[in-house]
């Protein structure tokens, strides 16, 4: 008997084929827990905390299975009755931990830690409605409470608690733990998730994002990024965030102890590498603990911390740079601010002749990004484009001061999750290319050898309209559309930000939809999917999301143009749609303002699933251009220099751009009749007006010229030998981007830690 069949007879008294896929989805989940249970937990003397407001960790089922080595094993149990993995894992509800980019590389990290052996935890917060998920009605998004967390669960209740002190209350927390295995590995690593025990769903109204935000004893962990545009949401952001720094330091201190740390040499058993400043006052919070609980002087508690904690830098965007008023720090918690004053004064000691480096600045702000780079010990960026400008315009000043601290690590994605999971056939073909080796060492460069292989053309092909079929039904099924599964499938899916540009692939949308109504019929038809959510206190993301959707319908209830051209916003963007979307796409869109992004990772998992990329000289675009060579990459824009130069010297103006005749229409068309005929007014004539008077993230500088590279790539998309030439090219050079090199590459400059093996890439 199968272990599946043997679980399930056990369990349920019933054999595989007469239970329903909740229930074998529950068998599945407990054959996991009694064979990865047993594993033990990674011991090596030294271990990295990678603590992070966000784990945008997936469906965990298909992943769990393929780590410990049993996926083809219950694949074989459940076809042979007529069932599937997918169909069980329509069961599992996906996890509500994250939000975007941040947050999936968090999870990827989670796998390439475990998968190469290296001892490494995440911290976090458990979030019981996690980031909200979103509605389309009416052409605008609805955003409604994500009630992710079932009965049926990965995480595992700890008897470890902690009390966490504020001004005027003390909380206490429970750990939950969800156990991280490694792809072919003995031993296990963790994701720690603090929770508050009064923490009280109820007080939410009901089906909606809003509560009392005041009430913290209760609210603090139901919300990922709750809205933070009122004070009391910035409040209780703090809240947030100290909570989960405390709770994570005493976690990281009661773990070094017991492994036996005197604390004084913590560094031998810890590292911390903080993801963004989300999680800074660990910095303070370790002082507070050393100094007050572990007879540590200021000075000393200050060297352990300066040797011990390592922040990763995810953005240069202003509003995304954390800082936080004193008078609030103050009111929340007096001792973690008088030690922020402490540290300014002790920076300010250091350098008296740079008025320039300080934590707090004059207006009392204290910046959290000043903070973790005086006091942590590495400082790196997330693409070489984005270190470099780290070091040059942003953080220029620090670089001066501490150049040996700034390091780059280009972001990279998991293997397991993108392609051996998302797309088996896929996997299956490297396996018969190139054996088996891919697998562990991500290599993929032996495929060079069939660029111009027609016969391997068509079974990327046939694969990739495979992939399409089976996007075709997931969308029918979960939003009630359809697509044309013969139609080129070009996707833009990310978070809705301006400096991402939708909207200036969505006045592409209107070029081609008039191009298309003067006569002008795309050899092969063309279907462009959004996905992503805007934040619900974002008004121009919510107007461009809105505009979309408008032109969605218009386009539909066109019959000259569709059958040609159709456009799909697709409802509730996350993991597991990335997982049927990215296979299925023949073109990947990667349109940020050149300097914006800071590297961007679904480009990777693109190219790694056979699209071809069409994207601006950003983030790790830049790195993957250099990678496939200029013939292989549909690059256009103005470079990161120019956008840089335009923003100091005042020199972008939108008018200038929209005065031209290729541009005015397709602006003004957001204000047609046809528009409004379903639309907001108000919300079509904000973002019309906002393009033409500000445009702060220069949507309109490069769309002539991505209007040319489009059409030429649609083009090209026609002579399938070259195409598919360039397609072997792209995933033949992905295997740089893989997470396992990125781990690699941490632990061999900043963590030092054991591994099994690592991934040399450079
Ligand atoms: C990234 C964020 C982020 N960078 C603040 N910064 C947030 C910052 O709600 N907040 O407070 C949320 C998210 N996210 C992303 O990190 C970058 O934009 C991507 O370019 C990058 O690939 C990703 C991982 O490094």
């Amino acid at each position: 008997m199968g272990q599946l069949e043997d679980i399930m007879q056990r369990e349920f008294d019933q054999s595989i084929k007469e239970s329903s896929d909740q229930e074998l989805y529950k068998g599945l989940l407990d054959l996991i827990q009694e064979v990865g249970g047993n594993l033990p937990t990674n011991d090596a003397k030294k271990k990295v905390y990678y603590v992070s407001a966000e784990f945008l960790i997936g469906k965990l089922l298909s992943n769990n299975l393929l780590n410990l080595g049993l996926y083809d094993e219950v694949e074989k149990e459940l076809n042979a009755v007529g069932k599937s993995i997918a169909d069980v894992e329509q069961a599992e509800l996906e996890p509500s931990l994250g939000n975007g980019g941040l947050g999936r590389l968090a999870a990827c990290f989670l796998d390439s830690m475990a998968s190469l052996g290296i001892n490494g935890d995440g911290v976090g917060l458990n979030y019981h409605f996690g980031l909200f998920k979103q509605l389309i009605s009416d052409y605008q998004q609805a955003a409604v409470p994500d009630e992710w967390l079932t009965q049926e669960t990965w995480l595992n209740k700890s008897s470890i608690q902690f009390e966490v002190p504020f001004r005027d209350f003390t909380l206490t927390s429970t750990l939950y733990d969800i156990d991280v295995y490694g792809y072919d590995q003995n031993k296990k690593n963790r994701l720690r998730l603090f929770d508050l025990d009064s923490v009280s769903a109820d007080i939410i109204e009901p089906n909606s994002i809003f509560f009392d935000k005041t009430n913290i004893k209760e609210n603090l962990t139901l919300f990922l990024y709750p809205d933070d545009s009122d004070h009391q949401g910035l409040l209780l952001r703090i809240y947030q965030q100290y909570f989960m720094v405390s709770n994570a330091a005493q976690l990281i201190l009661q773990e070094a102890k017991e492994r036996g740390s005197n604390l004084r040499d913590l560094a031998d058993y810890a590292v911390i590498q903080i993801n963004d400043t989300h999680p800074a006052f660990i910095i303070p919070e370790l002082i507070r603990l050393l100094t007050t609980q572990h007879g540590l002087t200021f000075e000393e508690a200050v060297e352990v911390v300066k040797s011990t904690v390592a922040f990763t830098n995810h953005t240069i965007l202003a509003e995304a740079l954390e800082k936080w008023p004193m008078a609030d720090i103050d009111m929340l918690m007096p001792e973690i601010a008088g030690i922020i004053r402490q540290l300014d004064q002790h920076v300010r000691a250091e350098f008296p002749d740079s008025p320039e480096i300080f934590i707090i600045d004059q207006n009392d702000v204290a910046h959290m990004a000043s903070m973790a780079i005086h006091f942590g010990f590495s400082t790196n960026g997330v693409a070489a484009l984005h270190t470099q400008i780290l070091k040059t315009s942003e953080l220029s000043h620090f670089y001066k001061h501490y150049p040996e601290r700034f390091n780059n690590k280009t972001n990279g994605i998991t293997f397991r999750r993108w392609i051996m999971n998302c797309n088996p056939e896929l996997a299956e073909l490297f396996d018969e290319l190139l054996g088996e080796g891919w697998r562990k060492d991500h290599d993929l460069r032996g495929l060079l050898k069939y660029e111009d292989d027609k016969e391997i053309h068509a079974r990327l092909a046939e694969l990739k309209q495979h992939n399409k079929v089976t996007l075709k039904k997931r969308l029918e099924k979960d939003q009630g559309t359809v697509i044309n599964e013969n139609s080129i499938i070009d996707i833009q899916i990310k978070r809705f930000h301006e400096y991402k540009r939708q909207q200036m692939l969505m006045l592409y949308i209107v070029h081609k939809y008039f191009d298309i109504k003067k006569g002008n019929i795309p050899a092969t038809p063309i279907t462009i999917l959004f996905g992503g959510k805007a934040a619900p206190a974002y008004t121009i993301a919510q107007d461009i999301m809105h505009t979309i959707s408008l032109l969605s319908k218009l386009i539909e209830e066109d019959p000259d143009v569709s059958p040609h051209f159709q456009v799909v916003m697709v409802e509730n963007y996350n993991v597991s749609k990335a997982e049927v979307l990215i296979p299925a796409a023949d073109i990947s869109e990667q349109i940020s303002l050149a300097s914006k992004e800071a590297s961007g990772t679904g480009n990777m998992k693109f190219m790694l699933n056979g699209a071809l990329t069409i994207c601006t000289f950003d983030g790790a675009n830049v790195e993957i251009a250099e990678r496939v060579g200029g013939d292989n990459i549909y690059t256009f824009g103005r470079s990161s220099q120019d956008i840089v130069e335009l923003y100091n010297t005042n020199g972008y103006r939108p008018q200038d751009y929209y005065s031209r005749p290729r541009i005015k229409p397709l602006v003004d068309f957001i204000v047609s009749d046809e528009m409004k005929k379903h639309g907001n007014h108000e919300r079509l004539h904000h973002l019309h007006n906002d393009i033409l008077s500000k445009d702060y993230f220069m949507a309109l500088i490069d769309l002539e010229e991505f209007i040319d590279v489009k059409e030429y790539m649609y083009e090209q998309y026609e002579d399938q030998d070259k195409w598919m030439k360039q397609v072997v090219n792209n995933i033949a050079h992905a295997g740089f981007f893989s997470s396992d090199r990125t781990i690699s590459d941490y632990n061999e400059d900043i963590w030092h830690l054991e591994s099994d093996h690592s991934i040399n890439m450079r």
